[in-house]
């Protein structure tokens, strides 16, 4: 899967806050038909015991479509429905103690809100990084946007190396600007979730990437 996250520009997360976990397998298809190029599961709140059933059924969906399958935060629930990959905020602790614990195989993505948090992560060998949020975001509340200022130095110091995607508020009306700005891969949560037929304003969103 690590050549597969290479290739991924647009990162889907199924994220509890906005779908419930009942259609989150429905959705998650969506998504993955639509193009992302990664899926991640998002269950801020939620108890690990209550997400293995999901868990597993998207790490079986992400496989037919040949794409990673992250979990956010829970290393123990990654591990136990052999997700493809884990990502850990900036206060989840080490990655070398999550190297320690996952095993080599494992895609280790980290979340960062700097320049300086994004050129860590990379010494700290995470296989990629979120950057942002770029803009304020219901999905993420209260945290500032950090802006589109060092986007164009992060991709060249980091995103030449590992994937960087940035994220946080990324909607149709500001992608373009994003882009200008030096960004080459993205996620978009609650534009996507939100959306009447997230498999096809995936594909176009994806259209606008390449
Ligand atoms: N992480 P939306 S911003 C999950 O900056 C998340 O680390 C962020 O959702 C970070 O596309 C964010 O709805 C929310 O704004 C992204």
């Amino acid at each position: 899967m690590r050549s597969a996250l290479q290739k991924a520009f647009l990162y889907g997360i199924c994220d509890l806050g906005y779908v419930k976990i009942g259609t989150a397998e429905a959705v998650a298809r969506a998504l993955l038909a639509g193009g992302v190029g990664i899926l991640q599961l998002r269950a801020k709140g939620h108890d690990p015991s209550e997400l293995g059933d999901l868990a597993l059924k998207l790490r079986i969906l992400c496989d037919e479509f040949e794409k990673p399958f992250v979990i956010n935060d829970h290393l123990e629930l990654a591990l136990k429905c052999q997700a493809h990959g884990l990502h850990l905020g900036q206060d989840d602790g080490s990655l070398q103690e999550a190297r320690s614990q996952v095993g080599p195989e494992m895609i280790l993505g980290r979340s960062t809100h700097s320049l300086e948090q994004a050129r860590q992560a990379l010494l700290d060998q995470a296989d990629y990084i979120g950057f942002g949020p770029l803009f304020p975001t219901p999905t993420k509340k209260g945290r500032p946007g950090i802006g589109l200022d060092e986007i164009r130095c992060m991709q060249e110091e980091v995103g030449r190396q590992i994937p960087a995607f940035c994220i946080g508020g990324i909607k149709p009306e500001n992608l373009e600007e994003v882009k200008q700005a030096g960004a080459r891969r993205v996620v978009m949560v609650s534009h996507l979730l939100s959306s009447p037929d997230p498999e096809q304003e995936t594909t176009k969103i994806l259209s606008q990437l390449s």
